[in-house]
């Protein structure tokens, strides 16, 4: 057992934050800069207390999923109902394999047993079921690997490698090499040829490791292979567009809509893979995209720094000015691939509509910060690019900038049954939701754990993270 180790309790709702009451003041408009003013955060805590605030808010939705929807992959925390998320009627305990570095992390060790236990009973890979490819390779093959890593179980590594083969036929049955969005784990049929960038492009870290750990090139290869037959179609300007077809390679959609979904990862892989994998193509194929990202769509709109979406050969604007809470991933991502200085200014983009309003919105016009989409499904992107900024830099501003976005999370969508989305964050009461998104038990807090616990069972100089917040490397003390 390992230091760290507690048993999981529910703890009593801490005390509301100061900066919890605030909400904008009409519908979907963002507050008046007074009023943005005075909604300051809090004096950050020490250290410790950060970080026993947010452990106790990570058992707190834990214990809402284990508690009302044990093994099945997602928990309705209100009616205490449960969600199947990539197929009614089956369930692939996701929440379970999101949770399990996390709970490592914390120190959880008994609960890290509990569901190494489930997954080895009840996880079934070959379920007549039909998933999306990229889903299930963030989420439970990267789960998996980085539930191996985290307990040393080879049977984890068994079942990521036995649902790869099983995703494999999206990959290989492509004429282009570039995957088919779905595929039956049962029986390999695969559909869905109009492919977004995301899709395309995120798998390289999960199955560049799985080739590493098992010998078997095939993962890599696969992976490689989708990202050539991509890069090869981008534009005389270095740019590449939405979506694609699998069959034809035909861009289905120019636009150049970097770092917004549904291209977002794509180009967080060809850094991250380079990073984990040490391979140089995949850096070299990082720097030569986002050089042209950063050249065509750069912008600076109420001063703050923005990219908009372009044609991919023209590069001329293709109009609009929404902007999704997803891409302030990018901050820390623009960060780690050497651009210090345009990642710290895109998360003060990002934190002067955090400013604005108790969570962030899903998304919102640059130039007002209007909320346009005015739903939050409990996004993590934000605290991700403050732990990225924070663990190049050191510097304690990004501490501060992830406890408040950790105060509005807990002030606003906290409820008795774990933490939940909501529809309309920009009205009082805020609207809420009844669902604990899987990913919240992998990302959101197990960036403010560690940059608050300074836990000895991560390494802090070289760990490596998957886009779902998984730790494919840096592990330490098992
Ligand atoms: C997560 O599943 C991953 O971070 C993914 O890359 C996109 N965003 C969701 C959570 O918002």
């Amino acid at each position: 057992m390992r230091p760290y180790s507690t048993p999981v309790t529910v703890p009593p709702l801490s005390r509301r934050s100061l900066i919890g009451t605030a909400v904008a003041g009409a519908a979907g408009v963002a507050l008046s800069p007074a009023a943005a003013q005075a909604r300051q955060v809090r004096r950050l805590p020490p250290d410790a207390t950060s970080a026993a605030e947010v452990r106790a808010e990570y058992l707190h939705g834990w214990h809402g999923y284990t508690s009302a929807a044990w093994g099945y992959d997602e928990v309705c925390p209100l009616s205490r109902r449960h969600h199947d998320f990539f197929a009614p009627g089956h369930s692939f305990g996701l929440s379970i394999v999101e949770a399990l570095d996390t709970l490592y992390l914390m120190g959880e060790d008994a609960e890290l047993k509990r569901c190494g236990d489930w997954i080895d009973r009840h996880l079934d890979p070959a379920q007549d079921a039909e998933v999306q490819v990229f889903e299930a390779v963030i989420r439970l093959v990267g789960g998996l690997l980085a539930g191996h890593a985290a307990t040393g179980r080879a049977s984890l590594l068994a079942r990521a490698r036995e649902l790869t083969d099983r995703l494999l036929p999206a990959f290989t049955a492509s004429p282009t090499g570039i995957p088919y969005t779905h595929v039956n784990l049962r029986t390999g049929e695969v559909r869905g040829t109009a492919v977004p960038l995301a899709e395309a492009g995120t798998s390289v870290m999960e199955f560049g490791l799985l080739s590493q750990l098992t010998g078997d090139d095939r993962y890599y290869d696969a992976s490689m292979r989708a990202y050539r037959a991509v890069i090869a179609r981008r534009s005389s300007l270095g740019l590449v567009g939405t979506t694609i077809h699998a069959e034809t390679g035909r861009w289905i959609d120019g636009t150049s809509n970097a770092p917004n979904p549904p291209v977002d990862s794509f180009y967080e892989y060809l850094w991250g893979g380079g990073a984990l994998l040490g391979d140089r193509q995949l850096t070299s194929w990082y720097h030569q995209l986002t050089d042209a990202v950063v050249r065509h769509q750069a912008m600076t709109l109420g001063g703050r720094l923005w990219f908009r979406a372009v044609d991919f050969r023209s590069g001329r604007p293709t109009g609009g000015t929404a902007q999704s809470e997803l891409g302030s991933f990018y901050a820390g991502l623009l960060a780690k691939g050497g651009d210090l200085g345009r990642g710290a200014s895109y998360h003060r983009t990002w934190t002067d509509v955090l400013q604005r309003y108790p969570v962030l919105p899903e998304t919102v016009d640059a130039g007002s910060l209007r909320a346009l989409d005015r739903g939050s499904q409990l996004r993590p992107e934000y605290a991700n690019a403050a732990f990225d900024l924070w663990r190049l830099t050191g510097d304690a501003a990004y501490k501060q900038s992830a406890y408040q976005y950790f105060d509005g999370m807990r002030a606003h969508q906290r409820v008795s049954g774990g933490y939940t989305v909501a529809g309309d964050v920009t009205v009082r009461g805020m609207r809420l939701g009844d669902l604990t998104p899987a990913y919240w038990f992998s990302e959101n807090l197990k960036y403010l754990w560690l940059m608050f616990s300074r836990t000895p069972r991560f390494d802090y100089r070289n760990a490596v993270l998957s886009t779902e917040g998984k730790v494919l490397s840096g592990l330490l003390g098992r």
